[in-house]
C-alpha cells in the first residue's frame, strides 16, 4: 500500500481521435477517473492523465477523405472528447495531444537514445498491416483460412484477426527496435511482480505469448508523413516517421515531463519526471495489452527507465454478445444516457454492475434496474425520508446525540460498526480494482441504514414524550450514515455525493483528503441546517423506457 500524499500517476489510453467517444471509451476514462478521486480523497497527490491518439495512417487517410489537413481534421475531432469527459465529470489532469510538441521532443529523445543504445537497427519489413488497429499481423498470427497465398501468384487479402477488417500489404525499409532481446527480461518481470499485470487471467495470456518468442518491432514507416520525424536518416532515405503505437505509448512519460528539455532530453533535468514516474496504474482495455505489457516495458526497459507499477486491463462492453464499438454501429452515445440517467447514475452504473476486468453484457433493463433498486429506493430514499423525519421532528436541524456514542451497546451501535470497517473493505477493493465489491461494502451500510430505520421507527419514537432522547440519537445515527455514505460513494457519484453534503450543512465530500479521518463515527455537527430538496434520482418507469 503507497504512503497517503505520496505521488499517484494514472492513465488511460490516448483514444484515435477518429473515433467519437463512445460507451466503451467512456467506460474506461470513468474507472480512472473514480480511481483518481478516490485516491485524492485519501490524500496522494494525483496526476490523471487521459487525451489522444492524434497521429497514423487511418488519421491521415480519413483527412484526405475529409479534404482537410490532418492538423486541420484532428483539431475538428479533439474537441468532441474534451466535451464528452465535462459531461460524464471526468476530472483529468492532463490532456495529451500527440501533435503538441512536447510530445513530439519526448518521442524524439527515446527513439534517440534506444537508437544511441543499439536497440535501433534498418532492416525491411514485408508483411501485412491492419490500418484501423494501426497492427502490423505476421502470417503465423493469421489464422488458416487465411493463407496468403492463392492460385496462379493471386493474393488473397487476409482480415484483421482483431476487427475482421481487410489487411494492407506492406514492403518497405524500416527502423526496427530490438524488442526479441527483451524477453525473458519481460518473462521474469511477470513471473516474479504478479502485481505488474492484472487480472491474472491477463497476465497468464501475456506470459504464455512471451514464451512464444518474440520479433523485432517495426517502428517507422516509411511512406506515412502523417507522423513524427525519426530525428536521423540515412543518406539517401527520404526521412520517415515514427510507427503511430511507438509514438503513442511515450506519451505517458512526455505527460510528466521526460523530454521537457530541448538539448539532449534527459529526465534528470525535470523534478516532476522522478518525482511522478513510474505511473501508479495504466488502465486499458484488454484490446491493447500486448502493447502496454510487451512493447511498452520493453521500451522502457532499454531506455533505463522505470516500468509502470501495473497495467490493469479490464473487459470489453458487450451488447447481445458483441463488442460496443462506433465501427460495428452498436454503440449508444454517453450523451443519450446521461439524459437518461443523470451523470452520477451512468457512472454508478458502469462501475457497479460490470465486473471491472471481465466483459460485461449490459442492457437497458439492467440499468433501470440498477438505477431504480440500489440508487432511487435505497439510497436516494434513505436520504429524502430522514430528511423529512428531521425536518418533522428536529426542527430541521441536526439533533445533538445524547450520550455516549462510542459505548457498547449505544444507539446507533451497529450502524457505527459497520462504518468502523468499512474503510479498511473499500480500500482493499480499490486496491485490488474492484470496484464493485467497493460500492457493496457501502451497499451495506445504505441498506442497514435504511434497516435501522425502519426497526428504531422514528414516527413511534416521536409520540413518545420520555423517548425524545432516543429519537435525537436514532435521526443522529442514520444521518451520520448518510454522511459516511456520501463520502465512499463520492468518487463514483461526485456531484449527488456534494449535494448530499451540503443538504446536511457539510462541506463537500470531494473536498475530503484524508477520507478515514472524515468518516470517523460521530463527526456530523449537531445544529447543522438539513434540507430535503428534491429527491436524488426519480424512479424511471421501465416500461416507459423500454
Ligand atoms: O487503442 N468495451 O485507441 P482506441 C470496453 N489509440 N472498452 C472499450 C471498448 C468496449 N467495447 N471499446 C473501446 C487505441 N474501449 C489507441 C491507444 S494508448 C497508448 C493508444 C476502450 O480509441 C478500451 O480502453 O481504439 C480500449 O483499450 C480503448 O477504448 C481503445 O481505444
Amino acid at each position: 500500500m503507497a504512503c497517503k500524499r505520496s505521488s499517484y500517476y494514472l492513465t488511460t489510453p490516448i483514444y484515435y481521435v477518429n473515433d467519437v467517444p463512445h460507451l466503451g471509451t467512456a467506460y474506461t476514462t470513468i474507472a480512472a477517473d473514480v480511481m483518481a478521486r478516490y485516491r485524492r480523497m485519501q490524500g496522494h497527490d494525483v496526476r490523471f492523465l487521459t487525451g489522444l491518439d492524434e497521429h497514423g495512417q487511418k488519421v491521415e487517410q480519413a483527412a484526405v477523405a475529409a479534404g482537410m489537413t490532418p492538423q486541420a481534421w484532428v483539431d475538428k475531432l479533439a474537441p468532441a472528447f474534451k466535451e464528452t469527459w465535462d459531461l460524464l465529470d471526468i476530472n483529468y489532469d492532463i490532456f495529451m495531444r500527440t501533435t503538441s510538441d512536447e510530445h513530439r521532443r519526448s518521442v524524439q529523445a527515446l527513439a534517440r537514445r534506444l537508437y544511441e543504445n543499439g536497440d535501433i537497427y534498418a532492416g525491411n519489413y514485408e508483411g501485412w498491416y491492419c490500418v484501423p488497429d494501426e497492427t502490423y499481423w505476421t502470417d503465423s498470427e493469421l489464422a488458416d483460412d487465411q493463407e496468403v497465398s492463392g492460385d496462379e501468384g493471386e493474393i488473397k487479402i487476409p482480415s484483421c484477426p482483431q476487427c475482421n477488417r481487410p489487411l494492407t500489404y506492406v514492403r518497405e525499409k524500416n527502423w526496427f527496435f530490438r524488442l526479441s532481446k527483451y524477453t525473458d527480461f519481460l518473462i521474469n518481470h511477470y513471473e516474479k511482480d504478479p502485481g505488474a499485470m492484472g487480472p491474472d487471467t491477463r497476465r497468464n495470456e501475456v506470459l504464455s505469448f512471451l514464451r512464444g518468442g518474440l520479433n523485432d518491432l517495426s517502428i517507422s514507416r516509411a511512406n506515412v508523413s502523417w507522423g513524427i520525424p525519426l530525428p536521423w536518416t540515412e543518406e539517401g532515405d527520404d526521412p520517415q516517421t515514427m510507427y503511430v503505437w511507438f509514438d503513442a505509448l511515450i506519451n505517458y512519460i512526455t505527460a510528466v515531463g521526460f523530454g521537457a528539455c530541448e538539448d539532449g532530453a534527459d529526465e534528470a533535468c525535470t523534478r516532476e519526471f522522478t518525482y511522478r514516474w513510474p505511473a501508479q496504474v495504466h488502465f486499458v482495455g484488454k484490446d491493447i495489452i500486448r502493447f502496454h505489457c510487451i512493447i511498452w516495458p520493453a521500451m522502457l526497459h532499454a531506455a533505463g527507465l522505470a516500468l509502470p507499477k501495473t497495467v490493469f486491463a479490464h473487459g470489453f462492453l458487450l451488447t447481445k454478445g458483441e463488442k460496443m464499438s462506433k465501427s460495428k454501429g452498436n454503440a449508444v452515445t454517453p450523451a443519450q444516457l446521461v439524459e437518461r440517467f443523470g451523470v452520477d447514475g451512468y457512472r454508478y452504473y458502469f462501475m457497479r454492475d460490470v465486473v471491472f476486468g471481465q466483459d460485461g453484457s449490459i442492457s437497458d433493463e439492467a440499468m433501470v434496474q440498477r438505477f431504480n433498486g440500489d440508487l432511487a429506493n435505497d439510497w436516494g430514499n434513505l436520504c429524502s425520508r430522514l430528511f423529512s423525519m428531521v425536518g418533522k421532528y428536529c426542527g430541521g436541524v441536526v439533533p445533538s446525540y445524547v450520550g455516549d456514542i462510542a459505548a457498547d451497546g449505544a444507539e446507533g451501535a451497529v450502524l457505527r460498526d459497520i462504518t468502523a470497517g468499512l474503510g479498511a473493505r473499500v480500500e482493499d477493493a480499490y486496491d485490488r480494482f474492484d470496484y464493485s465489491g467497493a460500492l457493496s461494502a457501502v451497499w451495506e451500510l445504505v441498506r442497514a441504514a435504511n434497516r435501522y430505520l425502519e426497526e428504531s421507527a422514528p414516527w413511534g419514537l416521536a409520540k413518545d414524550p420520555d423517548a425524545a432522547d432516543q429519537l435525537g440519537n436514532v435521526l443522529y445515527s442514520a444521518l451520520e450514515a448518510v454522511r459516511v455514505i456520501a463520502l465512499y460513494t463520492a468518487p463514483v457519484m461526485p456531484a449527488t455525493s456534494d449535494e448530499v453534503m451540503a443538504r446536511m450543512g457539510c462541506s463537500p465530500a470531494t473536498t475530503s483528503i484524508d477520507l478515514e479521518a472524515c468518516a470517523k463515527w460521530g463527526l456530523l455537527e449537531a445544529g447543522n441546517v438539513v434540507e430535503k430538496g428534491e429527491p436524488l434520482f426519480l424512479r424511471l418507469e421501465v416500461e416507459k423506457e423500454q
